[in-house]
């Protein structure tokens, strides 16, 4: 559209003229070229003869969802999360206003909130990130009944692969197996010195980032920073993630996808890698960014990303509030209930003695619509 405008001044077009005078027909042009637009981009759409489909919940909701699951038809599950399930463990997010980390972050002086965790920036300045960690330090909390949900998936034999952004390691504690959890992003267990490779585990790191000390490479004539293995802005995603998505989201029948605002790519697509027919549920506080219909769905009809909003929306459940009220929701209809909070009391058992602080877990089926 740029090469059909002349800069300011220009003589205007015959074309713009014309669409001067008649406003009518510059809307049946802009019209045809979304059109033309649309089958450029899926050429097999022509004639739009796509095939809608098939809705295969009854209801899109979260009764739905259950009755689909009861009744057998989903045993390949994929589940996705995002910082929100461990929000009820004390550990902040990124984005939700107030209390996310972005909004808590004056005292380290960022060009932006985002360098925190951009790797050219860590390169030349560790030290935010390391006293950030120090509040982030894995062994600090405990699972959150979303955690527990995944878990009791993974019992029951229906959990295909779980696939994470968080650095926490929660899944790991709530006795997820290690071959059913991708982390995404990485995590805190092992970490490396950015010269010179040598492995340092996370204990080594710990001792150091609790003592305010940024962990530095012991190898000798190094001393360079030793970065954990958590994926930066900027950096690729483990090879492992990248081996597994195809096979995995081609086979699940089912994606539940938990507290994320579906906005950091590639993670955030992979939603869009599950066949039409099968049925997404989103367990968050509000829509996120990514998982509403966008101004590029409108304009060319190429939908990405969650459709809960649209119209048309045929498969996309959203479950809106705690992502712990949802899940517990879920199995209450399923009738896992009291598994799922067995699993949650064992898993905190430590905390629940007199005078700890376990309470600031505690939630109930209430909030979940
Ligand atoms: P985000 O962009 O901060 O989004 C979190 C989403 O969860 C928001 O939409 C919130 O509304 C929602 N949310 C927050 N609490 C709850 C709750 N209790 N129930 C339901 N919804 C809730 O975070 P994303 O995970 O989408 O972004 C990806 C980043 C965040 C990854 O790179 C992570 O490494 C990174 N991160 C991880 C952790 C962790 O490991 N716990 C903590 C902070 C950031």
């Amino acid at each position: 559209m740029a090469e059909a405008s002349g800069p300011a001044g220009d003589k205007p077009s015959e074309a713009e003229s014309e669409s001067e005078s008649k406003p009518e027909l510059a809307s049946e042009q802009i019209g045809r070229m979304l059109e033309e637009m649309h089958l450029r981009l899926c050429p097999g759409l022509k004639e739009t003869e796509k095939e809608a489909p098939k809705q295969v919940l009854g209801t899109i909701d979260v009764q739905g969802l259950a009755k689909f699951i009861k009744e057998g038809k989903a045993k390949n599950i994929v589940t996705m999360a995002g910082a929100g399930i461990s929000t009820a463990a004390g550990i902040p997010d990124f984005r939700s206003p107030g209390t996310g980390l972005y909004d808590n972050l004056g005292e380290y002086n960022l060009p932006d909130p985002m360098a925190i965790f951009a790797i050219d920036f860590f390169q030349e300045e560790p030290a935010p990130f390391f006293k950030i960690s120090k509040a982030l330090l894995p062994d600090k909390f405990k699972p959150t009944y979303t955690h527990y949900m995944l878990r009791l998936l993974h019992d029951k034999g229906l959990l295909k692969r779980h696939y994470t952004q968080n650095i926490d390691m929660l899944e790991d504690k709530a006795g997820l197996p290690e071959e059913k959890v991708i982390y995404a992003h990485g995590n805190f267990k092992t970490g490396h010195c950015l010269a010179c490779r040598r492995q340092y585990d996370f204990e080594w790191m710990r001792e150091l980032v609790l003592a305010d000390k940024i962990p530095k490479c012991e190898q000798a004539n190094c001393g360079a920073t030793v970065k954990p293995d958590i994926v930066f802005f900027g950096e690729s995603l483990p090879a492992r993630f990248a081996n597994n998505v195809e096979p995995d989201f081609s086979s699940a029948d089912l994606l539940l996808i938990f507290g994320t605002s579906l906005v950091v790519m590639p993670f955030a697509a992979l939603v869009d890698k599950v066949k039409d027919e099968v049925p997404r549920a989103y367990f968050n506080r509000e829509l996120g960014e990514g998982a509403v219909s966008d101004w590029l769905a409108l304009l060319t009809g190429i939908k990405t990303g969650l459709q809960c909003n649209a119209e048309d929306n045929y498969r996309d459940v959203f479950v809106k509030g705690d992502c712990d009220a949802g899940c517990l929701k879920l199995a209450e209809l399923l009738g896992w209930k009291a598994e799922l909070e067995a699993l949650y009391k064992e898993g905190h058992a430590e905390e629940e003695k007199p005078g700890a602080s376990g309470d600031a877990q505690k939630t109930d089926a209430k909030s979940a619509s």
